[in-house]
């Protein structure tokens, strides 16, 4: 327990910059505190090789983004992140105010409920990506980085089909025409519709995103969605590789993620 104002004060700090959920607090004439809420808690006696070195130890969901929480925050570290034996990764704190020593761990597979996410290798895949050429200024590079995202994570340029259409709104057509060829383990969307250049904009966009989801269920194949909706042709740019990435990687890597866990779950 704090006695001093400001060891109090760098607890607070220490603890909410943690990522502990900040609880009721009081003020009273006589005592004053702060209660942190961890999503899950309770008592873990443990006994045996490896047991961290130290006072406390706190679960966490992702221990090196905490790390990189403490580091900023100029917390001293004891040990700094590194994978341990048992499957986690875990680093030491000194806590403030000489309260003792604190390791936070995060195990690498979450053991308690195990996910199926399927890997990004595509060797060996087919695909599509199907271009709008309507603002082909953007579309072309969407375009480009979709290709790169496949031919990065394995994939053969030969083996990566280029299908142009005149406009967003032609893309689940052409998309359920490749689709149903069944050559391909995913598909790409690649437009770009922009508010200002149509007044049916609401319209374009509300059925090409229709349509997109709707070839995919019912033909089975997944596609990207690398369509941007924009206000304005800023905006658009921004997302075809400026500030905000690029939404035809994005797509390409969704698309991709899909086909393999289709392979996985058959
Ligand atoms: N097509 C686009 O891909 N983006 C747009 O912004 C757009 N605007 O603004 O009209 C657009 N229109 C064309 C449309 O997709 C069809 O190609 C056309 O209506 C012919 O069917």
């Amino acid at each position: 327990m704090p006695g001093r104002k400001e060891d109090f004060q760098r607890l607070e700090e220490f603890f909410s910059a943690l990522g502990f959920a900040e609880g009721e607090s009081w003020q009273g004439k006589r005592s004053t505190g702060r209660k942190f809420n961890a999503f899950e808690s309770g008592v873990e006696l443990a006994k045996g090789e490896e047991m961290p070195a130290a006072d406390y130890v706190v679960e966490v969901d992702n221990a090196d983004i905490v790390a990189e929480a403490a580091h900023k925050k100029g917390f001293v570290f004891v040990s700094d992140v590194a994978d341990c034996s048992w499957g986690a990764r875990l680093f030491v704190l000194e806590i403030p105010a000489g309260l003792g020593k604190l390791a936070v761990f995060s195990y690498k597979q979450n053991w308690r409920q195990p996910t199926k996410e399927a890997q990004l290798d595509s060797t060996g895949m087919k695909f599509a990506i199907v271009v709008a050429r309507f603002n082909s200024f953007i579309t072309e590079r969407l375009l480009s980085a979709a290709t790169d995202a496949f031919v990065r994570t394995g994939a053969k340029l030969a083996d990566i089909e280029i299908v142009r259409v005149p406009g967003a709104f032609e893309l689940p057509t052409a998309a359920k025409m490749l689709a149903e060829t069944g050559k391909y383990n995913a598909l790409v969307a690649v437009g770009c519709v922009i508010r200002g250049d149509t007044a049916h904009y609401d319209v374009i966009v509300n059925e090409v995103t229709r349509g997109i989801g709707q070839v995919a269920l019912d033909t089975g194949v997944p596609i990207g969605f690398g369509v941007l909706t924009c206000d304005t042709l800023e905006q658009a740019i921004d997302r075809a590789g400026l500030k905000m990435g690029n939404k035809g990687f994005e797509a390409a890597l969704a698309a991709l993620e899909l086909a393999a866990l289709k392979q996985q779950t058959k």
